[in-house]
């Protein structure tokens, strides 16, 4: 939510970052935002105590040097190229789960693009009512949509967010993220990144969707469960969780339009970042294991699995084991 007062530090910000490494008076500012010098001056200090730095010199003014490290909605907007995906953020430094969160906001109305991000989360969501581990330095993410599809093809919107996560993962750090059906995001074999889509519909119309992002950025592995992996053991750097968070928010935009006028598109992008395919697996749907080789995926999203006897399963849901 917006404290009292973002506006102008959001507006200050903007005004600064857009003269990287120049320095700008304070009369100018003042006079720009239409605030007293003296305010001006608290603003900075306040942006100052947030982790901004900026230097200030007697009669040369003041100059943006670095941001925080935050996943704020000032940092998450600074710069990021969409239309309506992100338009609207709604950030917590922690909260219960943004899927949660986001769920509220969708049944009271909020619009399409909305999205719902945290520092940490106290009681992330998996698939099935497990767990997500969210400690800091991590991205958690629900984006509000309102698709025009048949509930039947809701698995379309997976399909989408692990191609946008890969992308974006793969944009900002150079790793090679694969996606393993459904939901995982995995660098060699490690998940670094979970899915969960949920959506409230009509027989058939979606009223809305919610697609929950986990991703482990800063997260180092004492926090974490220990087949996965973050951005930061990967590299052995820290990196900007505000310019992922952008990268992932404008992949998705993309991949939602690809999905909306084409699902095959969607499919077949998806089978070339795919882990899965080709590869001999093990399924647990509900409390029965199946092995075969995953060989498709069909035009619902549906895993196509052919077992030893050359006969063929769909599978819609479950945990895939690569073997
Ligand atoms: C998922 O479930 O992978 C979906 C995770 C979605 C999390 C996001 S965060 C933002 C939004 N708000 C929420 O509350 N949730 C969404 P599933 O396929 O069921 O995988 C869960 C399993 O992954 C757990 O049982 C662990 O084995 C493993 N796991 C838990 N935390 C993890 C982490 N941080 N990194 C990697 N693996 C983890």
């Amino acid at each position: 939510m917006k404290k009292p007062g973002e506006n102008v530090d959001e507006k200050i910000l903007t005004l600064l970052r857009a003269r990287p490494g120049r320095y700008l008076s304070g009369e100018d500012i003042s006079e720009q935002l239409g605030v007293s010098r003296a305010a001006l001056w608290k603003h900075i200090d306040a942006l100052r105590r947030h982790g901004y730095k900026i230097t200030a010199i007697q009669n040369r003014g003041y100059c943006f040097v670095s941001a925080p490290e935050r996943l704020t909605g000032i940092e998450i907007a600074w710069g990021l190229r969409t239309r309506t995906i992100g338009k609207k953020i709604v950030a917590f430094k922690r909260t219960d789960s943004t899927n949660t969160v986001a769920e509220q906001l969708a049944r009271d109305g909020a619009s399409a693009g909305t999205i719902v991000v945290a520092e940490s989360q106290e009681r992330g969501r998996g698939r099935f009512q497990r767990r997500w581990e969210s400690p800091e330095g991590g991205i958690y993410l629900s984006i509000i949509t309102r698709p025009e599809l048949e509930p039947r093809l809701a698995a379309g919107i997976t399909l989408a967010a692990a191609i946008a996560v890969a992308v974006a993962i793969r944009r900002v750090t150079g790793l090679n993220p694969r996606i393993k059906w459904p939901n995982d995001i995995l660098i060699d074999g490690r998940k670094i990144c979970g899915i969960l889509t949920e959506m409230r519909a009509q027989q058939d119309k979606i009223d809305y969707c919610i697609t929950g992002i986990g991703v482990n950025v800063n997260c180092v592995s004492r926090d974490l469960p220990a087949c996965a992996t973050s951005v930061l053991i990967e590299r052995n750097a820290p990196v900007s969780r505000a310019e992922i968070t952008r990268a992932i928010l404008e992949a998705f935009e993309s991949e939602y339009e690809v999905l909306m006028r084409d699902f095959q598109q969607t499919v077949k992008k998806w089978k070339t970042l795919s882990d899965t395919l080709g590869r001999h697996i093990r399924v647990l749907v509900q409390h029965e294991h199946i092995s075969g080789t995953a060989i498709d995926i069909d035009e619902h999203g549906a895993l196509i699995l052919e077992l030893a006897d050359g006969s063929r399963r769909q599978i819609y849901s479950g945990d895939v084991e690569l073997v």
